[in-house]
């Protein structure tokens, strides 16, 4: 069983910061869930707030079954149904949650394309034979010409995906043939990125679509332009510029602050800052500008996604993941938090205001009341990411009494991109999936299960992920992870090779083997787009059928909280992928939509949603699921026959 539900937090520095907050009398995000609980009408999704005739409200009676006379009466003032105004309120948390990937691909693309011509001096094609496959991929001639010409036409092809009003994405034909073809049976195939967002937004508006499997079609296609759009843009061209993930040795959680050093944390989303801060924050000049202030060095950490992104490509160490934003500041060892987009609180404004911290917003989208604002301008990236760096060193000697800085902190090995999964797997010269697909036929592998996400301040934080997690690998599950749900999984310490021994005999048999962790982190959250990538690759090696939702494989998002984490959800299950959300569901005031969404869509998509806030059980439904998938492909009596005699433990070294 998860542990008691009273606890905040299984992070003992969480738990540790959460302790000198109420000491220091400044309130966090866990203080706040406590004195205000969540709107129940909202958190069913029987809230319509589309007019100003509203906002109205539909609530599910409690404590009894609906009958369709029930279900008649509970109806907005211009009619519209509980069904229509859940389907409404989950189809604008696809939109909104598409939108933030891909204004984040856009922001990536664009900023690759100025690379590309020379303007953004400091940045480069750092993965030439990435470049050069997405070459060959979308028809641009590669011939004698120099890398920057192919990469401008590249970023040209790729920003037209945003705006584009005809055809279809480009990525989609990424997909296996199989889902090609129900996504254009479904009609459902996005066209732009932009187009979908803006007409989900459009069907959702007042008096426009009032159909709700027709709304959830929609919501579909706007997620599948994150997925396979906007995510899968961003991941790709920032490997390109910034380097494509390989194993890396980092350590995570708030003990890798230090108190001698000047402490800057870099929290949000897109890598451009965050990867010229890393560059900066090594500059001799800067260093011993630090040391004249009376620091020891200047000491960069992530936080959130961001961090994902530069520990995975610099081995820059991770200081917590989402809920644990507020404490880093609380440990009043903070210099200067820099902020760019999305997941960033509110409340760090009020928490640096207690403390001697510079909150430092980058980005003009994105604002904070209280913060100092310093745009990065990408066109003199260097010469921003030192400015802010020297405001963070002069911010040095302001330092308050009381500093507390948690001990703990955790090795992890992050890095695993597609092609690195690949080359492990199989070598330079025969990189391929092979060895996994046989692994999973044989049975030494059950199957493969994604999990990802947020963390949630109405649960105990980290402990529904590292729960599900431990339960997943010891039933021979080997589990993907991105996000906030990769962070939680590290801070136990079982992101490094040892951690197979906490794996069943069959995974940790192959973990061994291949020298893997039996949990492999694969990035931020629009790297979700990479797993979309390996699920698919899966597929084409072979012997596991012939379409993604033919794979013993699942996704969880067990701690969610974002719009985001709705639309990675729904591109999963669109794609082909059972997948479960924790916490809470938001359309419990809807049977109807509720059914669709977990039961209909499996027969459209093969994919289906599906909610459990008990990790345990999480677990074993998703199991059940790749059980459910190995008897369909035949390959379950392989997996009954198992017992590891020395000849097959030769066999596998
Ligand atoms: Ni993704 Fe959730 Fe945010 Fe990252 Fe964490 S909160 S939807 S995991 S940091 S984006």
């Amino acid at each position: 069983m998860a542990e008691d539900k009273t606890k905040k937090s299984i992070d003992a520095a969480t738990l540790e910061m959460i302790d000198k907050a109420g000491k220091d009398h400044v309130s966090t995000v866990f203080d706040r869930a406590d004195s205000m609980k969540p709107c129940p009408i909202g958190a069913e999704g029987s809230c319509c707030s589309n007019c100003a005739m509203g906002p109205c409200r539909v609530p599910l009676a409690k404590g009894k079954t609906e009958t369709e006379d029930d279900k008649k009466k509970r109806r907005g003032l211009r009619g519209a149904t509980a069904e229509t105004i859940a389907a409404r309120n989950f189809t604008r948390k696809i939109a909104a949650g598409s939108a933030a990937h891909s204004d984040h691909g856009r922001r990536v693309t664009r900023h690759f394309l100025e690379t590309a011509r020379g303007h953004h001096a400091g940045f480069e094609i750092k993965d030439e034979q990435k470049l050069l496959q997405l070459a060959i991929e979308l028809g641009v001639k590669i011939g004698d010409r120099p890398n920057n010409e192919i990469a401008v036409e590249i970023g040209e092809i790729l920003l037209n995906e945003f705006g584009k009003q005809e055809g279809e994405l480009l990525f989609l034909k990424r997909a296996p043939l199989k889902r090609q073809e129900i996504w254009h049976k479904l009609g459902i195939a996005p066209r732009g990125v932009d187009r979908e967002v803006v007409e989900a937004m459009h069907r959702t508006h007042m008096g426009v679509d009032q159909d709700y499997p027709n709304l959830l079609l929609q919501g579909a296609r706007a997620s599948l332009a994150d997925g396979w759009g906007g995510s899968m843009i961003a991941t790709d061209l920032q490997d390109i510029m910034f380097g494509t993930p390989t194993p890396a040795l980092s350590t995570i959680n708030l003990g890798v602050l230090k108190e001698k050093e000047v402490n800057i944390i870099i929290h949000g989303h897109e890598p451009a800052l965050a990867e010229m801060l890393a560059v900066v924050s090594r500059d001799p000049e800067l260093v011993s500008y630090a040391k004249s202030k009376g620091a020891d060095g200047i000491n960069l950490a992530g936080m959130c996604c961001t961090a994902n992104e530069i520990m995975m490509r610099h081995g820059i160490p991770i200081a917590g993941n989402f809920l644990q934003q507020e404490l880093a500041i609380i440990t009043g060892a903070v210099e200067a938090m820099v902020v760019d987009v999305q997941c960033i609180m509110q409340g760090l404004s009020a928490v640096a205001n207690c403390y001697h911290t510079k909150l430092i917003t980058t980005d003009d989208r994105a604002k904070i009341e209280g913060a100092t604002h310093m745009q990065f301008d990408e066109a003199n990236a260097i010469e921003s990411a030192k400015a802010i760096v020297k405001v963070a060193i002069d911010n040095f000697s302001n330092r308050k009494p009381g500093i507390f800085i948690p001990k703990h902190k955790s090795e992890l090995i992050a890095g695993f991109s597609h092609e690195t999964i690949n080359y492990l797997l199989g070598g330079l010269f025969r990189a391929s999936y092979r060895p996994l697909n046989d692994n999973i036929i044989n049975g030494r592998i059950r199957g493969v299960a994604g999990v990802v996400g947020c963390n949630n301040a109405r649960v105990t934080h980290d402990d529904i992920h590292v729960t599900l997690v431990k339960e997943l690998i010891k039933n021979d599950v080997l589990v993907l992870l991105t996000g906030c749900a990769a962070m939680a999984v590290a801070k136990t310490g079982l992101m490094v090779p040892e951690g197979a021994q906490y794996a069943g005999e069959g995974l940790r048999s192959v973990c061994e083997t291949v020298g893997i962790p039996p949990v492999l982190h694969m990035g931020s959250c629009v790297d979700n787009a990479r797993i979309l990538i390996a699920a698919t690759a899966m597929v084409k090696d072979g012997g596991l059928g012939d379409d993604i939702s033919d794979l013993p494989a699942c996704g969880a998002a067990p701690e969610w909280m974002s719009e985001k984490a709705v639309s990675i959800g729904q591109y999963f299950v669109s794609s082909g992928i059972y997948t479960l959300f924790g916490v809470t569901w938001p359309t419990v005031g809807s049977k109807d939509v509720t059914d669709f969404l977990f039961k209909d869509m499996e027969k459209m998509y093969g994919g289906m949603w599906d909610f459990e806030p008990d990790p345990i059980k999480m677990a074993q439904k998703m199991i059940a699921h790749i059980d459910k998938k190995r008897k369909a492909l035949g390959i379950d009596k392989a997996r009954e026959r198992i017992l590891y005699d020395m000849a097959m433990r030769r066999e596998l070294t």
